[in-house]
């Protein structure tokens, strides 16, 4: 027993590493570039298995068996979680997502819809260690633990060194930043490594409120100055003076469902008349990270970036921030949501006070039922349909943002049937995707017929914008295939991140521009449309009809789409021809988009904008002038 003995604490190690390494490499299918990337995560999951063995033996030291057990049932846990969140996500869980408690019962219902049967053989390993700790009696001597648990930190020192030292000198050779890419520390680090890492910077970064004053306020507001440069306000600067807003966060939508037919029918048949006449943005891109929808809000309104971990709504509501609902509030308007879920989800009911809402209707305000249910909750139709009466008791001038839901995952609906028969995948997820984008879109018309007579429609600006990606490049392959077209036709992965915005405004003439934009543009571009005055001294976004901007959109990892290149999955392109190209061709981009990013994260993480004071001229902060209020006509109840 004592030879068996000995060598135990090795075989565990071993089939901890073996099973984290086939992990990293099968399912994260990390893009390899040569064999020192092999090597790299090799290295990160030994670390990774040695650390969490090494403490195990520390704190099991008279049972040395039980806490093998415990390190791989925690290893299993870890990496199951990780496993079935990036199924969908493709990105992997940060501890700041799991405080985001509000979210958890309807994530439940999605993510449930994620686990697969097969799962279970990632817990085999903890299985067979439970069953010869617990049946066959099996006892480990206890001397000689101290020891091995010393071999074990001194292969984790080892590993770490050789990880840490190559990520450097790579980071030093593109120049680009991976301590918010999570792919790539998850690929040199480990899964393990990672999730320490990412608990160290979550308490690093929330504590930095604490401690800034606001000298730090005016370091970045100078810094800040270099990117806003909106002198080039075009024709259109003004043109829609006094008129009210309304926003439609359209869930989960991507671009490469419009202007297409699946499987003989087009998807979004509304939504393509509509473009014709409106101004159609089609390089256009979702920015999100984690907090997806909430992501998407917090940019149109405060034009920063959202965080890399977790979401603003949920960590930082208590915020000071320069929103547009409070611009345009100053400027006169009664400014409203509808959104037909719980006014807790994303943490609304708290920063939507921070923002500025004069209104929240949540799903409190609907009438809901068995019958008008889809999927996460109140139909789109349905939705719509229920929210003009409430309209009609909002004075204008109004800015109101309406957050559909049918389109969300799993994109549950039983409509539809044959053509979705039809549909050429082998993954029922992307065909119900394209049945419920169908029917987001003729809930669309139905709102559009039922507002397009109300005395007010011809001064609104409509606003329509997918939220993020319903389809991650997870679902690509399947994607193309669904699509039928040809591999040139078909979008690549980068396009996925690719969301509509239609801003239409009633009697203009339509045009499709090629302008690349964000969600962090949209309130530049809407203010710039109302011919009202920024009135903060930080934004990161540019009017999309500004004629001398820099077109350039950052995403939370790092990489970005500009006119010329496209960097993107640590690799630098030509975007004309998309040809790879030497990573300095990529470089000094790159730094802007990080600095960027830095930017935003320390207005954000210290609280900043809590020290822009609007009396002094200094701050940036202006006060817009009001024009005068016109009071809607009420429409007949
Ligand atoms: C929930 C809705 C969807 O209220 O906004 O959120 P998502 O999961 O897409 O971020
Ligand atoms: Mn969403």
């Amino acid at each position: 027993m004592r030879k068996w003995g000995d060598h135990y604490v090795w075989i565990c190690t071993a089939i901890l590493w073996l099973k984290l390494y086939a992990v990293q490499r099968v399912v994260f299918d990390f893009k390899m570039q040569g064999w020192m990337d092999e090597l790299m995560i090799a290295a990160g999951a030994l670390s990774s298995a040695v650390l969490l063995n090494a403490i195990a033996l520390f704190f099991f030291k008279k049972r040395p068996e039980w806490g093998l057990v415990t390190s791989s049932a925690i290893m299993s846990i870890l990496v199951v979680s990780h496993v079935v969140y990036f199924r969908f996500f493709h990105d992997f869980i940060t501890v700041s997502l799991l405080v985001q408690s509000g979210n958890y019962s309807a994530l439940k219902y999605s993510l449930f819809h994620l686990i697969q049967p097969w799962d279970i053989l990632l817990l085999a390993d903890t299985i067979v260690l439970v069953l010869l700790a617990r049946y066959k009696k099996l006892s480990l001597p206890s001397y000689g633990i101290r020891k091995k648990a010393g071999a074990l930190c001194i292969v984790f020192a080892l590993c770490l060194t050789f990880n840490w030292t190559q990520t450097i000198s790579s980071a030093e050779e593109t120049e680009a930043s991976v301590i918010d890419d999570r792919f790539e520390v998850v690929k040199q680090a480990g899964l393990v490594n990672y999730q320490l890492y990412d608990v160290a910077t979550l308490v690093q970064r929330n504590s930095k409120k604490w401690f800034s004053e606001e000298e730090d306020f005016d370091a970045v507001a100078r810094q800040m100055e270099q990117w806003q440069d909106d002198a080039g306000y075009a024709p259109l600067e003004g043109v829609a003076e006094g008129y009210n807003v309304v926003f439609i966060s359209m869930e989960s939508l991507q671009s490469f469902v419009l202007e297409r037919e699946v499987a003989g029918q087009e998807v979004t048949p509304f939504l393509n008349e509509l473009i014709k006449e409106s101004f159609y943005f089609n390089e256009y891109y979702d920015q999100t990270a984690q907090g997806k929808t909430s992501d998407a809000e917090f940019m149109v309104e405060t034009s920063l970036f959202p965080l890399s971990t977790g979401s603003v709504f949920f960590l930082h509501a208590e915020n000071e921030y320069d929103t547009l609902a409070k611009t345009l509030k100053e400027a006169g308007y009664e400014t409203a949501v509808f959104h037909a879920n719980d006014r807790t989800f994303w943490n609304r009911d708290q920063m939507y006070e921070s923002i500025g809402y004069d209104r929240f209707y949540d799903v409190s305000a609907f009438d809901v039922n068995e019958e008008n249910t889809i999927g996460w909750g109140l139909n789109d139709r349905d939705f719509f349909e229920q929210s003009l009466p409430y309209l009609a008791d909002i004075p204008e001038p109004f800015m109101a943002k309406w957050i559909t839901l049918t389109n969300h995952h799993p994109f549950e609906i039983d409509l539809y049937p044959e053509w979705r028969a039809n549909i050429q995948t082998d993954d029922e997820t992307v065909a119900q995707y394209f049945a419920t984008v169908r029917f987001m879109d003729e809930a669309l018309r139905h709102f559009f017929e039922r507002i397009r007579n109300e005395e007010w429609y011809e001064r609104t600006v409509f606003v329509l914008y997918g939220d993020h990606y319903g389809l991650s490049p997870h679902y690509h392959e399947e994607i193309k295939k669904a699509l039928g077209e040809d591999e040139k036709d078909a979008p690549s992965e980068l396009e996925l991140k690719k969301v509509p915005l239609i801003i239409h405004i009633p009697g203009m003439k339509g045009q499709r521009l090629d302008t690349i934009g964000g969600h962090v543009d949209i309130k530049p571009t809407i203010l710039h449309l109302l011919g009202l005055k920024e009135d903060s001294p930080v934004r990161f976004g540019h009017s999309l009809f500004s004629v001398d901007h820099p077109e350039l959109v950052v995403f939370r990892d790092g990489s970005f789409v500009s006119k010329q290149r496209i960097f993107y999955g640590q690799t630098c392109y030509d975007r004309a021809d998309g040809t790879e190209l030497e990573p300095e061709q990529c470089r000094e981009t790159a730094e802007i988009a990080a600095q960027q990013l830095k930017l935003s994260d320390e207005i954000i993480y210290g609280d900043l904008l809590r020290f822009a004071d609007e009396d002094d001229p200094d701050s940036g902060r202006t006060v817009p002038a009001a024009p005068s209020p016109m009071q809607r006509e009420q429409p007949a109840q």
